[in-house]
Formats: structure tokens, C-alpha cells, sequence
């Protein structure tokens, strides 16, 4: 086909209902992503080729019943012939692939059209009749969190509501699902927001979009801090009611003001400080909403106080934060405010969130393996006063000269774990020479953390709170941030032994 003729046919693929049959599409990785759009692009009549470098069997064996082809080969730095005797006409990217990736420059050079999965699945929105409403959730830290409060939130209203995307399920699964959505709540990672709106006919339109916070994570990724911010920023384009942003956070706010969005929509900012007209904040330990309400300059709505949030284990001042951010994107659907407090009152944070392992001796052990960058090992650092801290594994290009700066003097030891020691052991150096610093050395997986629990334990003193906050990922020493957790709390038990003594204590 021409190149114009393509370009015309890919422009006008924004519908389930489109002819899709015969396009011949490479899609690049054989994960949870690669494997939703083969599945969806088959079932549209497309000519499907999955390339990956690993494949794991049953993925493989699924792409056979469906009738996808695999191309696995470990080196995909150049095109495998397969691959170029396929002539794609479209390929469709998973997140782990980074831009500068052999198969994308390839792409790039020979003009081919590239969407990522999220592109996809805005195209196909229309299957299951009225497409839902998308409300779109971005930032450093927090996405998972304000996801699942979003989402619980818009469901208890009684709208038909799901969380999707970067948490874990593919956003074309949620298309799919048989019974539709009204809302769906779409967390998107900066991998995911690279790709969009780059193709005519593919822009995404959110209902209303929420960038929490920036600050540097996956620079390797990206190349540079400014290409994660600009990805980042792309989550308030088109959007129709709200653009949520962090008060606290001038890049957000940056990120709205620049941003391209329908007549109408409105700019919401949420804080811990008192709330202006058109704000989320906080009065005298009071949550209180002024920007949905009728009489915005006079008065405010409550949703919940600080004390309420305290007994749920949700009074962190991130969590909080995430909170507001997660009301305001349900009030913008028009979720009432009684409905808020209520589902505040009976949610908990998923596993590994500043999750209490044991209260022991007036020793406090707490699992924040989801601390995966400094911005994250920050928040969880301020909500304590006295640390035993674990920290290291994959630093992604970050710096962590000032987390170790802003925090010496809160800590008690520190204790290191993982790849890429060098940095924090100087920064360490720099900032807190005289603190005791003990390093795990242990190269098995199953060593590291009774290994890190026994020195912290040695190290710890009454008041003190042992914390897994890595500031890092996982992925040097374990198979993600869940396991590491679970390492964590096994070692902790382990090295305390039998029941614990305060069950009940909450974290901060
Ligand atoms: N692959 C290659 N070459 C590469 C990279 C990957 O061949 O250079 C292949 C792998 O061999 C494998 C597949 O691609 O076959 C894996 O694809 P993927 O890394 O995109 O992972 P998925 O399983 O599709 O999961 C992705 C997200 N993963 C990443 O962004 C790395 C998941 O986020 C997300 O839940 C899922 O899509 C559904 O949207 C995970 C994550 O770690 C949880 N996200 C990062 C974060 O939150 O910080 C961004």
C-alpha cells in the first residue's frame, strides 16, 4: 500500500467497528501488554507478529491457539529478518521498551506508524457500545493508590468503575470486559504516556487527569529529566472536566498551564495547606472540598478529618495527599461527599505501602518496598522519627545525594542492600560520615534480607522504626518490590520469633 494510503487507512482505525482486517502488525513484547493487544489485534482480523526477546511457555502456547506468530530472539538490537520480511504496517509497542531501542529506531528510519497499547485501546473504547469515561492518573509516586481510592470511590456511587493500566491490567482487558464500564480509572506509567497522542486519530480525550508529583525516576529510560517530565505532562492533554494537579508541586501546576485541553475544563489543585476557591486542602484537620460545590467563595464541603484517617492507618502525609487527588478526580464525576467518607473509613493500602511487618521491644519494623525512587523513599522517611533505614538495589539514573542529606539526622544507622551502593555510600560520606553504616553483601536472594534484619536489629533502640524503603528498584536482587517485601517481613519474623506484641499499632 502507499505510504499516504496507509497513513489515511491508520488514521481512520478509531473504532472497534473499523476494518482492521489483513493490517499486518508487529508487536513488540510478549508480557501481560504484548499479549492483550496480539489477543485484541486477532480478534479484529489483523495479521499479528509478537517479537520479544523471552517469552515465558504458556503466553507462547496461548499465541498459537489464538494465531498470533512469535519471533523470540534474544539480540533484537537489529531487525531478524522475520521480521522485516513481514513488512509491518503499524507496530505496537509495550512499555518496557525503551525509545532508543534497535527495533524503534528501525521503525523511526523506515517511517513506520508506532502506538503504544494505551493508543490502542482509546481507538478501540467503542466495543461494548458508549465507550466509559477515562479518568487518567499519572505521577512519581501515589498512581496506585489514588487509582484504587479513585476507582472504590466512583464504584460506591454506584457507577460501574475500574481501575486499569500500569497497576497491572492491561487498559484493552478493561475495553474487553463484557459487562463495560462508565468510568474507568487508567493509571499510566511515563512508558505509557511517551506514545501518546503522536498519530492522527489517536489522541486521547480524558475526562479529567491527575499528574501528582515529579521527580526524577526512570532517567535511563527516558534519556533526560526533561523527556520523563514532558511524558509525564501529556496526561492533561484533551482533557474535558479537570485537570487535577499538586500545589505543593509547581512542575504540575506548570503542566496544566501549558497544557491543550477542551473549552471549559478546569484547573483543581489539591494541598495539605487551607484550600482556595477551586482547591482540596486541609482546615484544622478538617479534609474540605472548594471546588465542587455551588458556593465555592464562601464555603467548603467536608470529606473526612485527619483523626478519622489516622484510624484507618491512612494519615501519612503522602497518603493524604493522594487522597485529596482522588477525591477531587470522583468529585469532577460527581461523586458525593458522604460517599467519601464512607469509603475512607473502611479502605486499607495495599501490601508493601508502609505496611507495619511488627511492633516489637518499641521497635516498629515497617515494609515500604514500593519506595522504588528517593521521591518515595522521601515521603516515607519524613513520616517517622527515628530510622533504622534499608536502602539501595537499581538506582535508574536518580540521584540520591539529597534524600541521604534531608534525613541524616533522623537516622539511627543505615543499612545497604543491593547494586548500586557507590552512590549512597558516598553520599553517605558527604552527609553523615559519623553514622553507623553496615553494608549486606550477601549475593543470594534468599540471604539479603535476614542478613539486613539481623543488623537492624542489632542497631535498634526503643522508639526506633526500622524501615524498608529502598529508594530503588528491585530488580538487581529480587523479582520485584512485592517480593523483596515479603523477604523482609519473613526475616523480620523470623529474627523476632514467635507472635507479635502490638498488632494493633498503626504506622505513623
Ligand atoms: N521486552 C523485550 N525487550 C525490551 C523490553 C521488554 O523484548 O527491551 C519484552 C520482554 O521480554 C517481555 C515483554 O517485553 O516479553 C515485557 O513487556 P513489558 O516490560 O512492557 O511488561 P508488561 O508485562 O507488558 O507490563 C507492562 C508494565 N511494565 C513496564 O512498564 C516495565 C507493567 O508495569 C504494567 O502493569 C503492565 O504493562 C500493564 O499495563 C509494571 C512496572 O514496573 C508494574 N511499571 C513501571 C513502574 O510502575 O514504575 C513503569
Amino acid at each position: 500500500m502507499p505510504a499516504g494510503a496507509l497513513a489515511d487507512r491508520l488514521a481512520s482505525l478509531t473504532s472497534w467497528h473499523a476494518d482492521w482486517s489483513g493490517l499486518r502488525v508487529a508487536v513488540l513484547g510478549l508480557g501481560v501488554t504484548g499479549f492483550s493487544v496480539a489477543d485484541t489485534l486477532v480478534e479484529l482480523g489483523a495479521r499479528v507478529l509478537v517479537v520479544t526477546s523471552s517469552a515465558d511457555d504458556e503466553r507462547s502456547m496461548l499465541l498459537k491457539v489464538i494465531g498470533a506468530d512469535l519471533l523470540e530472539q534474544a539480540d533484537l538490537s537489529t531487525p531478524p529478518v522475520r521480521l522485516v520480511e513481514f513488512d509491518p504496517e503499524l507496530i505496537v509497542v509495550s512499555p518496557g521498551f525503551p525509545p532508543d531501542h534497535g527495533l524503534l529506531a528501525w521503525a523511526a528510519d523506515h517511517g513506520l506508524a508506532v502506538w503504544g497499547d494505551v493508543e490502542l485501546a482509546w481507538r478501540l473504547r467503542d466495543k461494548m457500545g458508549d465507550p466509559a469515561d477515562w479518568i487518567m492518573v499519572t505521577g512519581t509516586n501515589g498512581k496506585t493508590t489514588t487509582v484504587q481510592l479513585t476507582a472504590t470511590m466512583l464504584a460506591a456511587s454506584g457507577l460501574r468503575a475500574a481501575p486499569c493500566g500500569n497497576i497491572g491490567v492491561p487498559v484493552l482487558d478493561a475495553i474487553r470486559d463484557p459487562q463495560g464500564f462508565d468510568v474507568l480509572v487508567v493509571e499510566l506509567s511515563s512508558f505509557q504516556l511517551h506514545w501518546v497522542n503522536r498519530n492522527p486519530g489517536g489522541e486521547l480525550s480524558p475526562y479529567s487527569s491527575v499528574c501528582l508529583n515529579v521527580a526524577d525516576d526512570h532517567i535511563d529510560w527516558h534519556g533526560s529529566i526533561e523527556a520523563y517530565h514532558a511524558a509525564k505532562a501529556a496526561v492533561y492533554e484533551n482533557t474535558r472536566v479537570a485537570c487535577v494537579y499538586n500545589r505543593a508541586d509547581p512542575a504540575t501546576e506548570a503542566m496544566v498551564r501549558n497544557a491543550d485541553v477542551v473549552e471549559g475544563a478546569r484547573a483543581i489543585s489539591f494541598g495539605l495547606d487551607i484550600p482556595g476557591p477551586s482547591d482540596l486542602g486541609i482546615v484544622d484537620g478538617i479534609l474540605c472540598d472548594r471546588a465542587f460545590l455551588e458556593d465555592r467563595h464562601r464555603s467548603a464541603i467536608e470529606l473526612t478529618t485527619i483523626d478519622e484517617l489516622d484510624k484507618a492507618g491512612l494519615a501519612a502525609p503522602h497518603i493524604v495527599a493522594n487522597i485529596l487527588a482522588a477525591s477531587a478526580l470522583a468529585r469532577s464525576r460527581g461523586v458525593d461527599a458522604r460517599v467519601i467518607h464512607d469509603v475512607l473509613a473502611t479502605f486499607r493500602l495495599d501490601a508493601h505501602r508502609i505496611e507495619v511487618v511488627r511492633v516489637e521491644g518499641g521497635v516498629r519494623w515497617i515494609d515500604d518496598s514500593k519506595a522504588t525512587n528517593p521521591h518515595a523513599a522521601d515521603a516515607s522517611l519524613r513520616a517517622f522519627e527515628s530510622v533504622v533505614w534499608v536502602a539501595g538495589g537499581l538506582l535508574k539514573g536518580t540521584d540520591v545525594d539529597e534524600l541521604v542529606a534531608r534525613h541524616a539526622a533522623r537516622l539511627r544507622a543505615a543499612i545497604l542492600i543491593g547494586r548500586d551502593r557507590d552512590a549512597l555510600r558516598a553520599a553517605f560520606a558527604r552527609h553523615a560520615p559519623d553514622l553507623p553504616l553496615y553494608e549486606v553483601e550477601a549475593n543470594e536472594t534468599k540471604e539479603v534480607m535476614p542478613t539486613a534484619v539481623k543488623l537492624a536489629g542489632e542497631v535498634a533502640q526503643a522508639g526506633d522504626t526500622v524501615l524498608l524503603a529502598p529508594a530503588a528498584a528491585s530488580w538487581d536482587q529480587f523479582t520485584d518490590y512485592a517480593e523483596r517485601g515479603r523477604l523482609f517481613a519473613a526475616a523480620v519474623h523470623e529474627f523476632l520469633g514467635g507472635e507479635a506484641d502490638d498488632e494493633s499499632a498503626s504506622g505513623h
